[in-house]
């Protein structure tokens, strides 16, 4: 367990701000007995929700509430906790601060409640980041993978691979101990079976993890296509509502359109392009580059195609136009006119759907499609939240395990393999917060509302 934050007691109003039937100050730290028995007359027995009355300093009724007291360690920061449960009032809340403040508290800064429950051992790193995430979320699946995350879920799964992974450094480093022996022990097969084994598991965790992060994120989804072709039709659909014109007019699109929405929980966010194809016009040819800036940070790409007149030559170049490494979906529209069955069909280069967004056929088979493809089932699923630092930090874990498992093949150097399981170590630890600066975590605190 790290030692004590500060040495100061911090204040916060703990409540979002504006009216509401209760409103909660939050002190936290070593004066908290001293500050509530100026407050309240007396210290509230501990744990118990005690009624009182909050005065000020000529002893004048400032509101009456209930308080509560939490004795250090057994609190939520590690620290004597104090709360006062007053009216959900501004002016009111307000006073209150006030009053903890002329009694020696300092105003909180944000998220330092639960940095100190970090620094106290009370939260892990990723836990506290989910309690961030759990009172941003935006979706119900987002909410209950906060909470996991928040109850350990990740966490566990970190801290097993670290277990495994310090076991296997401690077995290496004993074989470098023993010279004469080294290359019989790395020889021996435990080491490379266990390297092994780790980088599937940390791909595990990784897979798992950019689920989480989608959650947290949302999926990227760009919409492309030539011109005509339903593209702005698709946009308005999984919108709901008609944001983009829809012409009969070929290059009707120039600008890149935006919308946010949800399938199912699973956060969305389209957009929608300038159908590609070479033009002379000025603004459009502005519109077809922004289509392949936004094409080459998309999670994944909806190609849209006109079913009713296919041009397999026009596909394949749209195809090669494509940014490397990004996943497509090929939509074939228009099906109401081509005929073509409604639906998925698994192709040679991955699944492509009919639809007609004339008649609506074949949408659901859309949305199902990329709830699928990204990992995502609103129901059942026992992901936890993740974040874009927590896949970067997995990702070095396993180039350094990659690269310890080339060290063995290649040179079974021992001192080499050691080495890069100490950085795979390290990565896996920022998640959890083992290995941190003060820069990261004031980098992650300082994204909280203050008074949490
Ligand atoms: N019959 C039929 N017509 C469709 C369907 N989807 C779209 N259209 C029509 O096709 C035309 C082009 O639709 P848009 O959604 O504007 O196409 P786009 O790909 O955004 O076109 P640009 O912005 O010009 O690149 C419009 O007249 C639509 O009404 C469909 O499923 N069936
Ligand atoms: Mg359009």
């Amino acid at each position: 367990m790290n030692a004590p934050a500060t040495g100061d007691t911090i204040t916060a109003i703990a409540t979002p701000p504006g009216r509401g039937g209760v409103g909660i100050v939050r002190l936290s730290g070593p004066d908290v007995a001293t500050i509530a028995t100026a407050l309240l007359g007396a210290l509230p027995p501990p744990r118990q929700a005690h009624l009182s009355t909050f005065r000020d300093a000529e002893g004048e009724a400032l509101d009456v509430g209930l308080a509560l007291h939490f004795p250090a360690p057994a609190s939520f920061t590690g620290e004597d906790v104090l709360e006062l449960h007053g009216h959900g009032g501004p002016v009111v809340l307000d006073r209150v601060l006030t009053r903890t403040l002329e009694l020696g508290a300092r105003l909180a800064r944000p998220g330092e409640f639960s940095e100190r429950a970090f620094l106290n051992g009370k939260l892990d790193l990723a836990q506290a980041e989910a309690i961030a995430d759990l009172i941003e979320s935006g979706s119900e699946a987002a909410a209950r993978a906060a909470l996991r995350s928040l109850q350990g879920a990740f966490s566990m799964r970190v801290d097993a691979l670290l277990e495994r992974l310090i076991a296997l450094r401690t077995y290496v480093e004993a074989a470098i101990d023993f010279p004469d022996e080294e290359i019989d022990f790395l020889s021996d097969g435990h080491v490379a079976l266990g390297l092994a084994e780790l980088a599937g598991e940390i791909d595990a965790v990784h897979a798992a993890a950019e689920r989480g992060r989608r959650l947290h994120d949302g999926l990227s989804v760009v919409i492309a296509g030539p011109p005509n072709a339903g593209k702005s039709s698709l946009l308005n659909r999984f919108a709901g509502q008609d944001s983009a014109i829809v012409t009969d007019v070929p290059g009707t699109t120039r600008d890149l359109l935006r919308e946010y929405v949800q399938l199912d929980g699973l956060p969305l966010h389209l957009v929608d392009t300038a159908g590609l194809r070479d033009s002379d016009d000025t603004v459009e040819r502005e519109g077809i580059r922004r289509a392949h800036q936004a094409l080459a940070q998309a999670d994944r790409v909806l190609l849209v195609l006109d079913d009713a007149s296919p041009d397999p030559h026009a596909e394949e170049v749209l195809r090669a136009a494509l940014p490397d490494g990004v996943p497509v979906t090929v939509v074939r529209n228009k099906i109401d006119l081509s005929g073509r069955q409604a639906g998925p069909e698994e192709g040679e280069r991955g699944t492509e759907i009919g639809l007609s967004l004339r008649t609506g056929d074949g949408f659901e088979a859309l949305r199902d499609h990329l709830k699928e493809v990204s990992g995502y089932s609103g129901r059942e699923s026992g992901d936890f939240m993740a974040r874009r630092r927590h896949l970067d930090a997995l990702a070095r874990a396993d180039a350094a395990v990659a690269r310890a498992r080339e060290q063995l093949i290649e040179n079974a150097a021992g001192e080499l393999v050691a080495e890069e399981l100490r950085l795979a170590q390290q990565a896996l630890g920022e998640i959890t917060g083992e290995f941190t600066s003060d820069d990261l975590l004031g980098r992650i605190f300082g994204e909280f509302c203050i008074g949490k």
